[in-house]
């Protein structure tokens, strides 16, 4: 698994009660331990962003840390890879050093021996700054590749060339963000790889022995509108031998329920102050009551519906397991200057998406 991003909408001390969608990604985290517990897995990896963020109140790392420290009991390893959400850092990482847990806090490798094979997993923390020419050298500061072992596999949080996101299909190629295709070692067996949220298998071709996958499976539930068609899950994957050699079976993906993300674009030329109280929760009254809603539209509104539309305006009309809120395309976008929109877009956000 990876990107669980833990912590995300979930305010310790709300300054009003609705529904938060941070619940959503605390079940999807522990559906995933569960699984894991109930089909015997001999490993978990996570792939990293853990945390959605930094600095996390403490009540939402205890609460990950309950979670980790309960899973530990059943004596499945579990390695963390820091992504880029918490810094490449885990906040008081010695607080889950015990037994079954592994966390990549530098360059390195863990192995392991079940059932006889011996696996070794590298990996390294989320590097920032120019991974493209630096990603080789971390791989051999891991010391996996000369790690003696049957399987090799490699845990990165980063983005590899040829990755995908979004519903244009942006496609990751040359930023020195990006780890080039070539770059992929040969002597490991997969690169189990987080940061991307889009679940999806790369593979790439090697000039000696068989091509080496890159598998990202993706963030645990919709972290943003750019995700509203992507289904959500987790891999298990599956080597097996055949003659000598171990090699990567099966990787299937198991979706976890996710809530229904719907964009509304506004058609501001029928609205009006009159109309605006029968129309809009006309248009929710259709939806999904769980959906997690985004109203927005393609020119700037006119000042009465922007004073119109409120948080609390906007809750009264929907249904309380909803989410709702307002799109970014809501705000000017050309007639500003980026100050003057960036500025614009924070003080509407405090004013409606409290
Ligand atoms: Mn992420």
């Amino acid at each position: 698994m990876a990107d669980t991003h833990l912590g995300f909408d979930s305010p310790i001390h709300p300054r009003i009660q609705r529904r938060r969608r941070g619940d959503d990604f605390f079940m999807n985290f522990q559906r995933i331990l569960d699984y894991a517990i109930d089909h015997k897995v001999d490993l978990v990896v996570h792939g990293g962003d853990l945390f959605f963020r930094a600095r996390i109140p403490k009540p939402i790392v205890d609460q990950v840390y309950t979670q980790l420290r309960e899973f530990s009991q059943s004596g499945i390893p579990m390695l963390i890879v820091p992504g880029n959400h918490e810094f490449s850092r885990l906040p008081e990482p010695h607080r889950i050093d015990q037994q079954n847990i592994y966390l990549f806090e530098t360059p390195g490798t863990f192995q392991f021996q079940i059932r006889g094979t011996r696996i070794a997993i590298g990996g390294f923390p989320f590097h920032r700054k120019n991974i493209r020419d630096r990603f080789s050298e971390l791989v051999y500061e891991t010391d996996v590749l000369k790690s003696i072992a049957d399987i090799r596999l490699l845990v990165i949080h980063q983005a590899v060339e040829g990755a995908q996101v979004g519903k244009s299909n942006y496609t990751f190629r040359s930023g020195e963000d990006v780890v080039r295709g070539r770059d992929i070692p040969s002597g490991v067996h997969a690169v189990l790889a987080g940061h991307i949220h889009r679940q999806q298998i790369l593979t790439f071709p090697q000039k000696t022995g068989p091509s080496v996958p890159v598998i990202y499976s993706g963030s645990i539930e919709r972290t943003s509108f750019a995700e509203r068609d992507e289904q959500k899950g987790f891999y298990v994957i599956e080597f097996s031998k055949t003659g000598e050699r171990w090699g990567l079976s099966n990787a299937e993906f198991h979706p976890l329920p996710v809530r229904p993300m719907v964009d509304i674009k506004l058609d501001l030329s029928s609205l009006t102050p009159e109309n605006l109280d029968s129309k809009l929760p006309e248009l929710l009254k259709n939806l999904d009551p769980h959906a997690v809603v985004r109203i927005s539209c393609k020119v700037v509104p006119e000042l009465w519906l922007r004073k119109k539309l409120t948080a609390e305006y906007l809750r009264s009309i929907s249904s309380p397991m909803m989410n709702i809120s307002i799109g970014s395309s809501f705000l000017p976008s050309r007639q500003y200057d980026k100050g003057q929109k960036t500025r614009l877009k924070n003080q509407i956000r405090l004013t409606f998406i409290k």
